[in-house]
């Protein structure tokens, strides 16, 4: 079969002297890192929407993009000519995973039965590629957004109609999902949310919503699926507000409706700076509760509110997301490029340069989050801060032994209490400063 992509070679690591912008510089997937090969503790992912099917159309122009792949858009022919790009492309890359929605993988019918007939002819054809190439799914989902039947959410919909077929298509996503082998399920609520209060009952959408995921997890568990469900918390856009804001809301809601056996967390750099977190807060509030559980590497701009899904090129942002995953032991799921080249960076060549940048920075921040934890100077001073509780009052606070009464007396005795000590904030920032570029 010839190549898709004949101008680009297999992307070797060259090491940060290299000026090649076809190679990397920091990921070197079998370099070891406390104690593990780099690919290991970065199991990428290429998201099949924005790298096969997004072609740099935005709200003012069309697209800018070829990714026709030698075949005429709308047809089984261009799913198929998908399916060679981007096992091509991940195989040039050494990128071991893939995800999808339902509507990536095959041109939609107006009848299910029609689109569901195409997904069973595409997923035959890339679990041939997937036996011959060992590229595995990381998760699968169902794109139920985009259509209009979804202008009002799928699980918060106002219609009954149209939650019918917001079940049947998680039901066939879910069999896709098992199919592929996937190691996890997304739900990302894209317009499960409301534009005013005025026409929402919140109560009911969301007992509406869990209900749905509820059953998801009955018939997922049905069909064999051992993997984990995620949600993928997002407060906005499409939606002016939408239910899953953030990972502490998100965890709330898993833990209400009594889906936390079955559920984790996907967190999204973008989608948590748009809830007015950083991606790290994000990550932490999920990994102390449990449910630190897939990533979807990208990031926004901090001048613009809205999700611009960029490549990951903040070395400090993905050094603070690799220590959080680091102290949490890893990921069950992996690292998902749900990124866009720019509307301008239209060429093969930028796809590529798109993906070498993006698992570089994570390679690069995954090496100094080790430096972190290794050099030792900021855990440490975390500890020390709150040595206080160690003994005497502070570890009967610890270890909950302790009263209202018992505490009061203690501040009576003790008079006015001592200043806590500094929060070392400045110097902290240095120690991170001297870790990232001082060696
Ligand atoms: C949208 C988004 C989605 C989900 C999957 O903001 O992140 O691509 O990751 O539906
Ligand atoms: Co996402």
């Amino acid at each position: 079969m010839s190549e898709i992509f004949p101008n680009i070679k297999k992307v070797e690591f060259e090491g940060k002297n290299s000026k090649n912008p076809l190679a990397f510089k920091y990921y070197d997937a079998d370099r070891v890192i406390m104690g593990k090969p780099m690919r290991e503790h970065l199991p990428f992912a290429m998201a099949w929407w924005h790298n096969l099917c997004a072609c740099g159309t935005d709200m003012f122009g069309r697209d800018t993009a070829d990714k026709s792949f030698g075949a005429e858009k709308g047809t089984m022919d261009h799913a198929k000519a998908k399916v060679d790009a981007g096992f091509e492309f991940m195989q040039k890359l050494g990128i071991e995973y893939f995800c999808f929605h339902d509507v990536d993988l095959v041109p939609e019918a107006d009848d299910i039965k029609e689109t569901n007939r195409r997904l069973d002819i595409i997923t035959d054809y890339i679990l041939e590629k997937m036996k011959q190439t060992g590229i595995k799914c990381l998760w699968g989902t169902a794109n139920m957004f985009s259509n209009p039947r979804f202008m009002n959410g799928a699980g918060s919909t106002n219609s009954a109609d149209v939650y019918c077929f917001a079940a049947a298509q998680i039901k066939k996503a879910l069999e896709l999902t098992v199919k592929l082998g996937g190691k996890g399920y997304v739900f990302w609520g894209g317009r499960e949310g409301y534009e005013t209060l005025l026409n929402t009952d919140v109560k009911f959408e969301q007992e509406n919503i869990a209900n749905l995921m509820k059953m998801a997890v009955e018939y997922g568990r049905s069909i064999g699926f051992k993997g984990d469900f995620y949600i993928e918390p997002k407060p906005k856009e499409p939606m002016k507000h939408q239910y899953d804001f953030d990972a502490a809301t998100a965890i709330g809601f898993i833990r209400q409706y009594g889906l936390d056996k079955d559920f984790k967390l996907n967190i999204e750099a973008n989608h948590a700076t748009l809830a007015g977190h950083t991606f790290q807060h994000d990550l932490r509030i999920s990994a102390i509760n449990g449910m630190l559980g897939s990533i979807d590497a990208n990031q926004g701009d901090y001048l613009l509110g809205w999700d611009t899904d960029e490549f990951p090129s903040n070395v400090y942002e993905a050094t603070m997301c690799m220590y959080e995953v680091l102290k949490a032991g890893g990921l069950t799921g992996g690292f998902n490029f749900d990124s866009k080249t720019r509307r301008p960076s239209y060429t093969e060549e930028d796809m590529f340069e798109a993906y070498i940048l993006g698992m570089d920075t994570f390679a690069l921040g995954l090496i100094k989050a080790a430096e972190i934890i290794e050099d030792g100077r900021i855990d440490n001073f975390v500890k020390e801060r709150y040595a206080s509780f160690n003994e005497g009052i502070g570890k009967k606070i610890r270890e909950g032994k302790t009263n209202l009464c018992e505490l009061a007396e203690a501040a009576e005795e003790m008079g006015a209490p001592q200043l806590p000590g500094s929060g070392r904030q400045e110097y902290l920032n240095a120690v991170l400063n001297d870790i990232l570029f001082g060696r």
